[in-house]
């Protein structure tokens, strides 16, 4: 099954104060579904349904606590540290960040900046041309190949429309078959060159040459280590974000402000690859200035942050976050 749905009546305005609920929106769903190989012989046929999304019962978004960890997730926002370590915090900061610690009154209170032991960090990029669209990919979690990509995402700050591809996905890894003429991940479409490949390491040159300064960071440069690293580190995660779980799909990709690099991000990501949720990722690792976007929207910064344009909810707190987007998309 693969399903058509528009980022037309997407938007990124968001509103000036902390989470809320909007008013229920009904919305259409129309599904496609498609057998495709790498042969040109492809049979499709379509069907329409109307699924109308609404926020769980009783539905209050949860305040923001940052750095906080539930405490039954303790164990697995730490399984996500083990990667990061292995990977050397590839995915943490973005191209070119610098920092320093200043005063607090050198950062006007309506300015993003990290408080550390009375000061402010302040924190600086260097980042290359910036796309207008938003780049493309299929892939999923549990995947070393993909995660190299993830990387080098967050390091250049690109939004990534996102579309999950986990095992037995009926969706989007027959969609890969039938644009590339097979299933191998990750698969990037750039919209605004035209230009589309499959290969990690070839996707990697060819972001940072479009949209950096030219050079791929040295811990993606090392070829076997780089994936081996990868891969090892996605063992502590026992295949999570790997294998589909039945679900709903929205017509409207989700928005989730997040980061390679964040333990608690990575958790919410697992679960929306699993349930093949389109989802439009706004990077922000330390050192974006999209930090500073989500802080005036919101009057806080924190990832991830998840906005549903299907139901109008928009919410901090990555264990809650899980708990909604079960509730909302699972079949299960
Ligand atoms: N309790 C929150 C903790 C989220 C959190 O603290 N995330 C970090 C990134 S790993 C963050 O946003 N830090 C704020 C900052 O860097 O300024 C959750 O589970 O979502």
């Amino acid at each position: 099954m693969a399903a058509s749905f528009s980022l037309s009546h997407f938007s990124l305005s968001l509103p000036n104060k902390v989470p809320r609920r909007r008013t229920t929106t009904c919305v259409s769903i129309r599904a496609m579904s498609e057998t495709t190989s790498s042969s040109s012989e492809t049979t499709s046929s379509s069907a329409s349904t109307s699924v109308t999304f609404a926020a769980p019962p009783n539905f209050k978004p949860p305040e923001p606590k940052r750095f906080a960890v539930r405490p039954d997730k303790t164990a697995e926002v730490f399984g996500t540290v083990l990667p990061l370590l292995l990977r050397f915090a590839t995915g943490v900061f973005v191209s070119g960040y610098s920092f320093s610690f200043v005063s607090k009154d050198e950062i006007p209170p309506n300015q993003y900046a990290l408080e550390v032991s009375g000061y402010k960090v302040k924190e600086t990029a260097k980042l290359g041309p910036r796309p207008e669209k938003p780049i493309e990919i299929y892939e999923f979690e549990g995947c070393p190949f993909c995660r190299k990509v993830r990387e080098i995402v967050a390091i250049l700050d690109l939004d990534i429309l996102f579309y999950p591809c986990p095992r037995n996905g009926p969706n989007f890894r027959p969609k890969v078959a039938q644009m590339g003429g097979k299933q191998q991940f990750p698969y990037m479409v750039d919209p605004n060159t035209g230009v589309s490949m499959y290969e990690s390491d070839d996707i990697i040159r060819y972001l940072v040459d479009k949209y950096g300064d030219g050079s791929v960071p040295i811990t993606l440069s090392l070829g076997i280590l780089t994936t081996l690293t990868a891969g090892l580190g996605l063992l502590a995660r026992a295949g999570k974000g790997s294998t589909y779980t039945p679900a709903k799909l929205p017509p409207k990709p989700l928005v989730l402000w997040a980061y390679e690099g964040s333990p608690f991000c990575k958790l919410v990501r697992e679960v929306i690859v699993e349930l093949e949720l389109p989802h439009l990722l706004i990077n922000c690792a330390r050192g974006s200035p999209k930090r500073q976007i989500l802080y005036e929207k919101t009057g806080h910064f924190q990832a991830p942050f998840l906005e549903d344009p299907n139901t109008g909810v928009e919410m901090f707190e990555s264990a809650e976050i899980i708990e909604y987007i079960k509730a909302t998309y699972a079949l299960q």
